[in-house]
């Protein structure tokens, strides 16, 4: 069988522990040859360092797809994270008509908000652009506050099963095929994955803490190299869900790693999981 080769847009936070640094080590760990195109990079992530610097890259990304294409270097699934801006959401879109094989997976990640709030780079013109996205993805990985954004509902901090049905009913209608929404909590001490495909599906495991960062990224990734194995949605968002409970309980005593998740000692078991 031909090996998988994914390709991933993202940005470089040189320290923090998300997006390009959490996406290649775990998307090699699952087996696969992965490209990345750097959206941007950033000295940390904007959440919770002060003084980040910050390049856009975008400039750079036709050329690099240009080449691409003069090569005919193609993949079998295209990720999107973290953008460097609202330019890059055209390219995404000539990313998964250019370089992604016919029949391969584009996986959206909107990586643009979490609790409620837009991270300090985005404002309601990036989230009207990012709906484009919504239309093209196979897959949308969003968080409750992304899906919401992103489906113009309000966003609220209790719910119940109709109100998180609506939300991933919305972004179907808007023509994602299928959504991965992390993030859902029914009972206090749980959380869960809900997941539209066919019908709705819900995975609840233990809330271990009120939340690390960069476990957005850790389960986008997680889920994709399970996904591109299985190609059986619940069981590859179980297998990401049940990563990051461990990536986060074998961090969460250490109060001095408040910006991440030690992801790294936990990829043998990840790597378990996936056999
Ligand atoms: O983990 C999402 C993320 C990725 N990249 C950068 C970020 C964030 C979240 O804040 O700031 C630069």
């Amino acid at each position: 069988m031909k090996d998988k080769k994914i390709i991933t847009i993202q940005d470089i936070s040189c320290y923090g522990q998300c997006s390009l640094t959490v996406a290649l080590p775990i998307l090699s760990a699952a087996g696969y040859e992965t490209a990345i195109i750097p959206s941007a990079v950033l000295s940390t992530h904007t959440a919770g360092f002060k003084g980040f610097t910050f390049h856009d890259l975008t400039s750079e990304i036709p050329h690099i797809l240009d080449h691409y294409k003069k090569e005919g270097i193609k993949f079998d699934a295209l990720y999107s994270g973290y953008l460097g801006g609202k330019d890059q959401i055209e390219l995404v879109k000539r990313m998964k008509n250019e370089v992604l094989n016919e029949g391969g997976i584009y996986a959206f990640d909107p990586a643009m908000a979490d609790q409620g709030k837009l991270y300090p780079a985005f404002d309601n013109n990036y989230v009207n652009e990012m709906k484009e996205l919504v239309k093209i993805s196979d897959i949308i990985l969003p968080n409750l506050t992304e899906a919401c954004f992103l489906t113009d509902t309000p966003y609220l901090e209790k719910y119940d099963e109709e109100y998180v049905k609506e939300v991933m009913k919305k972004l179907v209608k808007m023509g994602a095929k299928k959504v991965v929404l992390t993030g859902i909590s029914y009972k206090e001490d749980k959380l869960g994955v809900a997941i539209y495909e066919d019908g709705y599906k819900y995975y609840e495991h233990e809330r271990i803490s009120k939340g690390c960062h960069g476990t957005g990224d850790v389960y986008a990734s997680a889920f994709l190299g399970a996904y591109m194995k299985s190609n059986d949605l619940f069981k590859a968002s179980k297998i990401a869900a049940d990563y990051v409970v461990l990536c986060i309980k074998n961090t969460i005593n250490d109060p001095s790693h408040w910006y991440g998740v030690k992801f790294e000692p936990m990829l043998k078991e990840y790597i378990a999981m996936l056999k």
